[in-house]
């Protein structure tokens, strides 16, 4: 779940079909024709209307994923993997920060337009950061499962995946997205990749609440480099956290641990979540009806949009699940190697411990907990809840970020 697409459908879909969606002409779907029908609540001719899309959508699929070069579905696909590990075709550019990622340096789209949402752990705090995300995308998840258990205020921008109107000022092709108001001399700072943002924050916590996010920022170059026609984004120091007064509280030992599962979230959980979702055409249906409610696609979309989403998305997702399955190595059963992925990091968690940070949850904990939150209302999760104890670190986790736990016991310079 990598998050799809429209909503990965935003989060999985999104994370998968953006590119394919778009291909499948998916401005018919706001054309006035369909409005039309809409608005006339004339229910036989909008089953009609959507049986007939849904067949030419269907067709479209089986062609798009029957051809070799289908290239717009492969690169979607691709998105959802392992950057790093990714042969590139050519290295375009060594060294940057993010900010220099957007050469153009044009305002962020929140500087003139109104948040999606926004979350207020406490009235009293400034907010000066917007996440720009798919919300059941699973690096989204994560961003927020941070940003929630450390009760720190932030709006969030809910980019359509399809236009990604909102990510236009910006040459990142991917979300998360978090902007920082009122730094530096363009009165903005944009930071890409969930675990750099992760660890550009913590590093700021873990020093000065004040200290520069510039001056942190440059300390987490991005490497950019082109993989066919697929920009790849690579950071290397993203699970370092920067301790800029060179006093390192916690022992080397379990940094190092906290630091490899979290990279072990990125690489390895992240892979078992698509194929999961979508195993079988129901439970494909079943998430994407659960996206849809999360995402509240009832009020952003019209009837059409959504439900188009949900079918074509379903269908999509569950025709790429067995190709992601294959790419990643996954048991012919993918809920044996979900149930495998969850034993290993309550392995890691061990039986003395409540979190792997201990009484509180580290950052591997939030990343563990974040992209699972991405499949919370699937068949999957129901059932690696009934067939493993990862409820038993899953409830409490979610108690600590939910009560924003984090404020009352990390950052004493906060
Ligand atoms: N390594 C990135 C991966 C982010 C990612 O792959 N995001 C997906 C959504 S889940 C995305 O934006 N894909 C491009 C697209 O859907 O257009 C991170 O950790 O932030």
């Amino acid at each position: 779940m990598a998050a799809p697409g429209l909503a990965c459908v935003r989060s999985l879909y999104l994370t998968h079909c953006n590119s394919l969606l778009r291909t499948f002409t998916f401005r018919h779907v706001h054309s006035s024709a369909f409005r039309d029908v809409n608005k006339s609540k004339n229910l036989n001719k909008y089953l009609l209307s959507n049986l007939t899309f849904g067949s030419v959508g269907i067709f479209s699929i089986y062609v798009a994923v029957k051809l070799k070069h289908a290239r717009t579905v492969h690169a979607s696909v691709e998105s959802l993997g392992n950057e790093q590990n990714k042969p590139c075709a050519k290295l375009d550019v060594s060294s940057k920060t993010s900010k220099s990622l957007s050469s153009a340096k044009a305002n962020p789209w929140h500087f003139d337009n109104l948040p999606s949402k926004q979350i207020r752990h406490d009235k009293e705090k400034p907010v000066n950061l917007t996440l720009y995300q798919y919300v059941t995308c699973p690096f989204c998840c994560k961003v927020r499962a941070y940003l929630d258990y450390y009760g720190i205020n932030y709006n969030i921008v809910e980019v359509d995946s399809i236009k990604r109107t909102q990510t236009k000022w910006t040459s990142y092709s991917k979300v998360p997205i978090l902007v920082c108001d009122g730094v530096g001399p363009d009165g903005f700072l944009e930071m890409n990749d969930s675990s750099m943002i992760i660890s550009l924050l913590q590093s700021q916590r873990l020093g000065n609440a004040d200290a520069d996010l510039n001056k942190l920022l440059s300390f987490y170059p991005v490497i950019v480099s082109k993989s066919g026609r697929k920009t790849v984004y690579e950071y290397p120091n993203k699970y370092f956290l920067m301790y800029q007064d060179g006093a390192v509280d916690r022992e080397m030992a379990e940094l190092r641990e906290e630091r490899e599962w979290r990279s072990w979230v990125d690489n390895n959980l992240v892979h078992v979540l698509s194929p999961n979702a979508y195993r079988t055409l129901s439970e494909s249906f079943e998430s994407f009806h659960w996206f849809s409610e999360a995402g509240d696609w009832e009020k952003s979309m019209t009837s059409f949009s959504r439900y188009t989403c949900i079918y074509l998305g379903a269908l999509v997702m569950w025709a790429i699940g067995g190709r992601l399955k294959r790419r990643y190595g996954l048991e012919d059963d993918v809920r044996q190697s979900l149930y495998k992925s969850v034993n290993e990091w309550l392995e890691g968690v061990g039986p003395s411990r409540k979190f792997m940070g201990g009484d509180n949850p580290n950052l591997a904990d939030l990343a563990v907990y974040g992209v699972m939150s991405a499949i919370e209302g699937c068949q999957a999760f129901k059932d690696l809840s009934d067939n493993t104890n990862f409820m038993e670190w899953y409830t409490p986790m979610k108690k600590a970020v939910q009560g924003s736990e984090g404020l009352s016991h990390v950052a004493p310079s906060r």
